[in-house]
């Protein structure tokens, strides 16, 4: 049976969050990431702001040049997670098949429930309206008949959009697109495919997979399936996951050492926060790193003790960090993920050594967890991330 799988992407998340929250933001270019002049890097822009190139992972310092009069804020992580909360709830209430792969993003399978919710189109548009109406935000979403393609689509009307893709369309609106669209396929890659005159998805489809994997090594197989509408990747919710991660992908190569840091904090709250949301602990936590030359290493270390709080996450993947980045290269990309899952109610209480502590981290993160906005902006947030913005 051919699947019904959408993508829904939350627009300009953060930004369009504040904007809603502060009448005086609205229609304004706003930028989060922290301070006019700040170190840093953008996490999002408002539509506004990005009239002026102002881009996610773009330097705070760049952004201020190309607009100075936006309003520059930073990030209120609690805030967008109680609200990636009630998003990711509206989802599940149309399948149990729902995969949160960000704050603002998701698959949901909707194969076998469009007898009760009506086609997929359908359950797309009660969506899109309960998220208007419900918390005031838009979302643009993607149906297809895979995860590629739903989120090609969704991408394609950006903001609000609502775009179908069926197999009949590859060609007509797939193959045009620039190569770049293809998962997987960063700024350096889509460089070195045109340096071979593949340029566009459609050339990709029509390269022969030896040539691809020359190129690409192993993964060239995998892309010319992707350009050919090809992914039976199945749609996972996090329940089943056997991993939890998230990487950052630079748009200027970075080394500096204490926005890294920053920027491995956020991460490791964000997979914290969804370990917890998915009710999963893991033992082995892994950093990647990618070079400027594009060189790639994970290094991981296991723990006696599975683990889903932020604190922990972020000291493992701090000391993997320290040992193994000189400084000395700039990075293109870093990432965190927890690894070696089990069910949290599942954890083995072999290590029981800090389990009273833990009983107190657990009540703790919970609260954090369920902390809403109206407790005011910042409430409690780790206080390395805010140092410069006090
Ligand atoms: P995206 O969905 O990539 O971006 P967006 O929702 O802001 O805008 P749109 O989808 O309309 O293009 O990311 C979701 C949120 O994740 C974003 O609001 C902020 C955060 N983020 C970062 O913090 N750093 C990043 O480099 C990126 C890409 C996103
Ligand atoms: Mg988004």
């Amino acid at each position: 049976m051919k699947r019904k799988i959408i993508h829904v992407d939350m627009d300009a998340f953060y930004a369009a969050v504040e904007q809603r929250d502060n009448p005086e933001l609205q229609g304004k270019p706003v930028v989060i990431g922290g301070r006019a002049k700040s170190r840093g890097v953008v996490s999002t822009a408002s539509y506004e702001a990005r009239k002026f190139g102002i881009r996610s992972a773009m330097p705070l310092i760049e952004a201020y040049h190309r607009c100075p009069q936006a309003i520059f804020l930073p990030p209120n992580l609690v805030k967008y997670r109680w609200v990636s909360q009630q998003i990711m709830e509206i989802f599940s209430e149309f399948t149990p098949l729902v995969e949160a792969i960000s704050l603002d993003e998701a698959f949901l399978d909707v194969t076998g429930t469009e007898r009760l919710f009506g086609e997929a189109v359908v359950i797309a548009k009660r969506i899109k309206k309960r998220i208007k109406d419900e918390l005031n935000l838009t979302c643009s979403i993607g149906i297809a008949p895979n995860k590629f393609l739903a989120k090609l689509a969704s991408d394609l009307e950006k903001p609000d959009g609502l775009v179908v893709i069926t197999e009949d369309d590859i060609q007509s609106k797939v193959w045009p697109l620039p190569v770049g669209k293809v998962w997987g396929v960063g700024y350096k890659t889509a460089q070195r495919l045109e340096e071979f005159n593949i340029k566009t998805i459609g050339d990709l489809a029509g390269t022969h997979v030896d040539l691809l994997a020359r190129i690409l090594g192993n993964w060239g197989l995998e892309a010319h399936k992707l350009a050919n509408g090809i992914d039976n990747r199945p749609v996972l919710p996090e329940r089943e996951a056997h991993s939890i991660g998230h990487e950052m992908t630079f748009d200027v190569d970075i080394s500096d050492k204490e926005i890294l840091t920053r920027i491995l904090l956020e991460l490791s709250q964000n997979v914290g926060f969804r370990l917890r949301r998915a009710g999963l602990k893991g033992r082995t936590i892994v950093l990647k790193l990618r070079f400027a030359d594009f060189k790639t290493i994970t290094r991981n270390h296991t723990r006696l003790e599975e683990t889903n709080f932020d604190d922990v996450i972020f000291e493992e993947s701090l000391n993997l960090f320290q040992s193994n980045y000189s400084g000395q290269e700039s990075l293109r990309l870093i990432g965190v993920t927890v690894t070696g899952l089990v069910k949290e109610n599942e954890v083995s209480k072999q290590f029981t050594l800090f389990s009273d502590n833990d009983d107190k981290f657990e009540e703790l993160y919970k609260t954090l967890d369920q902390i809403n906005i109206k407790y005011g902006k910042n409430t409690i947030i780790r206080a390395s991330l805010l140092n410069d913005e006090k």
